[in-house]
Formats: C-alpha cells, structure tokens, sequence
C-alpha cells in the first residue's frame, strides 16, 4: 500500500463505524455501583450472594476442598475437551436423581461447561446446528435479559414469547402459559426455568407444571431447562429438581438441561456448569457428545479445571457433600427471612401499596413492582442499584442497610 493511502487510513481510524454499545443490563449496574462513592451505597443488581455483612461468602465447604486439592499436589494438564469426566457424571446425577434410569443406561451425556451462560450457549449452538424439528425458541415473558442474546448469537433468528407473569395478580399468568404454549408452531422449542424464576420469582406449583407438560407434548414441543438456582428456592436441591425429574419420571426425553454452581455453590467467577442431553440410547448418546465436542473444540477447546475439581471434590465427598447441603439451606434462608423483614418494613414504611406478592416469591429475587421511574430515582437519590424492571437481588440486602433501603423506597414511591 502507497504510504500516502497508510496514512490517510491511520487519520480516519479503522474502527469509526464501531458504535458504542450499552451497558448490560445486569452486569453493567455492577458497574456503575463501583464507581459510585457514596458510602450508603447497595448494590441490588446482579444476583450474588452476599453474607449480613454485605461481604461475598466463599463456603466453607469450598475452603475445604481447595485444601484437599493443594495437598493432592493435582497437576495443571488440560482436562478432556466436554470437561472432568466424573464431575460430568456427578453433575448429571445431581440435577436428575442418584437413581435416575436414564442415567443408569447411559442415555444421558453431560459435557462441563463454562457456567450456566456457557451451557445455554453450546446447547443453543447444538441446536442450532441439529435440532430437526422448527428452529424457533419461545421464552417466558419476563426472563433473565441474557437468554434472547444468548440464543441470537447462537444463530436463532426466531426468538419469541410466551407468557408467564401476571402483573396484575403479581402471580404465574398459568392461563396464558398454556394459551400461548397451546400455539407454538409444533416441534419448536421451549425454554423453561427449571426452578426460582428469574426475574419473578415465581414458578409453578406441581399441578401447573403437570399442565404445562401436558400442553409441551400437545405441541411436541423439545424442552430447554435452565437450572441455574437449584438449591436456591427452597433450599433443598431435591425439591428444586423437581419439573426436570418429573418431565423425565413420565418419559418425556426430549430435553436439554443447563446446570450451574455460581449460586449453588457460590463458584460465580470460577465459571463452572454442565450442560446435558437425553438421548435414546447410549449409542445416540455418544454421537451427541460426539458433536458437542466438535463445537467446544474450536471455540474454547477445553473448559477449566480448578472449579470443576472443587465441585468434584464437595460432590462425591460424602462429610463435604452433606455440609454443602446445610450451607445451601443456610444461604436460601437467609434471602428468605430478608425477604420476609423486607415485606414487614415496607408494608410498615409504605402502607398505601401492597407489597404481599414479595413474600410469596422465592429464589434470590424479589420483583418488586417498582416502576423504572421510582428505579431511577432510587439510585439518583439514594445510590441504591437494581435492574430497570424493579427486580431487587435480595442477597443484596442485610441486617444493617435494610433500614435505609426501606426509607428509601418509601421516599420514591410517596406521591
Ligand atoms: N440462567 C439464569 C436464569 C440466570 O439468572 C443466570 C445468572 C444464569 C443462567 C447464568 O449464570 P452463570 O453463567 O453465572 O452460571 N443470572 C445472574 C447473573 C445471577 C447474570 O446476569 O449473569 C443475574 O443477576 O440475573
């Protein structure tokens, strides 16, 4: 290229037409909360745990297995391209019953992944790329904002809703589920929250899901489960499995399920998860995991293993597996009894709305019903952050900020 032209490109510089892009909807609170100085500050963002002091809570159960792999002296190989084998086994086992049939044929094949996000991504990719039946993915409406994107880059164009939230009632829309699910073109796809629906926290009673299985084999429709708080709702593992276990209890098979220890096990920035498919039979399952392979090579070429060996370790140690579960249940209690003091001070601080749905729904958040208007108010005025659509990280909350966030939302919701 003529020296003249090499200059002319270096004044217009090469990357003009790039845009600039928003910021997260959820993450990018995170980051406006850090540069915030205010010392009254909370963050009610994104969805991680946090002790009553406001502190993220590393378990002590983490603490432990990390010390057992130090004094293993474990190497730093890379592990097999769909992850640790045995943590894909425990994970499987974890989500769908130690007892699990399917399991126990083989017909499920479960590769490690990179979170919960990474899960929805390579299972959205495998779709994409296989999947027979019609190409389009229905969601709930509301949903976690990253699931169409997910999706969209994954090569979706048809990204659509069904719906889920009553507004008015501040309940599952059941009615609308099934009305929107009895339309769905058949054979697409359909993503459910496995448990603790988020944003709402709502999700349905066991007679619902019976209906909304009922109305998915109507339609022939293949299901993707995002587990992503099992442990979190209720704070037992086994009854937050429960839709995935009782779809596959009544042989529905055609399902793919998206796993995630960010909450669980309070692994967020360890990025660990799994992503598992039901099969046929075990020879379908080895073409499957086959093909997943094919997709994960190039685009990361192997997950990573410190995380997976933690979660490896808690699960298969039967003293760590069962002070994990009393540390879940301890985390799920905790955001339940900030729930209820949240309901008890706001109905106190700001009696003429009624705050009682917040109460009835589970999981680490609270949609508040807060309007976008009051959402902002609330961090101009008082440095208190969460999503547009009023949803409140109740982990967020603690013994010693609760007074202040409740005046707080008293004072922006006062006429
Ligand atoms: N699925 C749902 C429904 C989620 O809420 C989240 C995380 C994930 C998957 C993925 O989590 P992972 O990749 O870390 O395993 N949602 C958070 C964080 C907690 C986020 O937005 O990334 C949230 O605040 O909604």
């Amino acid at each position: 290229m003529a020296y003249k032209a090499m200059k002319i490109l270096r004044q217009t510089s090469l990357w003009h037409n790039v845009e600039m892009g928003p910021p997260d909807a959820i993450l990018g609170i995170t980051e406006a909360y850090k540069k915030d100085t205010n010392s009254q500050k909370i963050n009610l963002g994104a969805g991680t745990y946090r002790d009553d002091n406001g502190k993220p809570y590393v378990l002590e159960t983490v603490k432990k297995a990390e010390k057992m792999m130090l004094a293993n002296n474990m190497d730093k190989e890379y592990t097999t391209i769909s992850g640790i084998p045995n943590f894909c086994k425990l994970s499987a086992k974890l989500a769908f019953g130690e007892d699990n049939p399917y399991l126990k044929n083989d017909k499920i094949t479960t590769v490690q992944t990179l979170s919960g996000t990474g899960a929805l991504r390579l299972g959205a990719a495998f779709l994409q790329k296989f999947y027979p039946g019609n190409k389009a993915i229905y969601m709930p409406s509301p949903t976690w904002s990253n699931h169409p994107n997910i999706f969209k880059h994954a090569g979706f164009d048809e990204i659509k809703y069904y719906r889920y939230y009553d507004y008015k009632t501040n309940q599952l829309d059941i009615k609308g589920v099934l009305q929107d699910i009895s339309k769905i073109p058949e054979k697409s796809i359909i993503l459910l929250h496995a448990c603790a629906h988020n944003p709402t926290g709502v999700d349905p009673n066991e007679k619902e899901w019976k209906e909304i299985l009922e109305a998915i084999k109507d339609r022939d429709l293949f299901v993707f489960f995002d587990m992503a708080y099992q442990g979190f709702a209720t704070g037992d593992i086994n009854k937050d499995a429960y839709a995935v276990r009782f779809f596959l209890e009544n042989g529905f098979t055609n399902m793919a399920l998206a796993q995630s220890y960010a909450k669980n096990i309070g692994l967020y920035g360890e990025r660990v998860g799994a992503l598992s498919f039901v099969a046929k039979d075990e020879e379908e399952s080895s073409r499957i995991m086959s093909q997943l392979k094919i997709l994960i090579r190039p685009m990361y070429s192997n997950p990573p293993i410190h995380g997976a060996r933690i979660v490896e370790q808690i699960l298969s140690n039967p003293d760590l597996y069962s002070h994990w579960l009393v540390e879940v249940k301890g985390m799920a209690q905790r955001i339940i009894n900030m729930r209820k003091t949240l309901v008890d001070n706001l109905s106190k601080h700001s009696g003429e709305r009624d705050w009682s749905h917040i109460q009835k729904q589970i999981g680490m958040f609270c949609f508040s019903g807060l309007t976008p208007e009051e959402v902002e108010n609330l961090k101009k005025k008082f440095s208190i952050y969460l999503t547009n659509d009023g949803r409140i990280s109740i982990a967020g909350i603690n013994s010693k900020n609760i007074d202040y966030l409740s005046h707080a939302i008293h004072s922006v919701c006062k006429k």
